[in-house]
């Protein structure tokens, strides 16, 4: 099938597409592996984004030296600690923390009858949307609890594209994560990459501030034409 003049729906990630939460991530991963010795900085950090919680501390572990180092339910409650951490540094979040331009644009697309999807990996997502008041601009946020595969795998994006009944050719996905580009190139949507160091993106932005529905529709329409 040839792709629409237009895409059909936009899915968005949460952590630093939506809301400036990546680097409250961050903060609680720091002090987590602090305690037990492991230094890790902003650059190794790159590497957890769009990573499960899971998945996240065995990239810590391993980065630190410590793979071998904890029981299975050690590692449980190292993770669920860094949830409290992050979670109480979610009390400080307000809709001053939407980043630029995604209000209008989740406006924008309503007004054109674009739909919208969440493909978030944090189990926090329903949670940081009520507290932002933006559950009614997504017609479907993907449910982690049926996602077997964390990004780069392309099965959370293809989850939202199957619910929301478009195919991934009609669909463009917005990212700040290597593995979420990854995964939605894997998938075969249109990516959309937040960020100056990420790679195979058919479009990149340095911040969302730019991320118009004017601007998506003339990259979409370039990438059409072979451009
Ligand atoms: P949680 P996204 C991801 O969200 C974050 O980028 C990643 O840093 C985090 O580890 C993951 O969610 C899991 O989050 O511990 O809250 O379940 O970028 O996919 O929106
Ligand atoms: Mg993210």
């Amino acid at each position: 099938m040839n792709n629409p003049a237009l895409p059909r729906a936009v899915i968005f990630d949460l952590d630093g597409v939506v809301v400036d939460t990546a680097h409250l991530h961050f903060i609680a991963w720091q002090r987590l592996a602090q305690r037990i010795g492991i230094d890790i900085d902003m650059a190794f950090n790159e590497q957890l984004k769009g990573i499960s919680r899971r998945d996240s501390l065995a990239k810590i572990l391993a980065y630190g030296g410590m793979d071998n180092a904890f029981t299975a339910d050690e590692r449980e409650v190292m993770a669920e600690q860094k949830n409290r951490e992050y979670v109480g540094l979610l009390n400080g979040l307000t809709t001053a923390d939407i980043l630029p331009g995604i209000r209008e644009l989740l406006r924008t697309l309503r007004e054109q009858g674009v739909l919208t999807g969440l493909a978030s990996v944090s189990q926090n997502a329903g949670h940081v949307l009520s507290v932002l008041g933006l559950q009614a601009d997504f017609d479907y946020v993907a449910d982690t609890r049926h996602i077997m595969f964390s990004k780069p795998d392309p099965e959370i994006f293809l989850a939202v594209c199957d619910a929301l009944k478009v195919l991934p050719s009609c669909a463009v996905g917005i990212e700040d994560a290597q593995a979420g580009i990854d995964a939605l190139c894997a998938g075969g949507i249109f990516a959309i990459g937040i960020g100056s160091t990420l790679r195979g993106a058919q479009y990149r932005l340095d911040d969302t501030a730019g991320l118009t529905w004017a601007a998506i529709t003339q990259q979409w329409k370039r990438h059409q034409a072979g451009n």
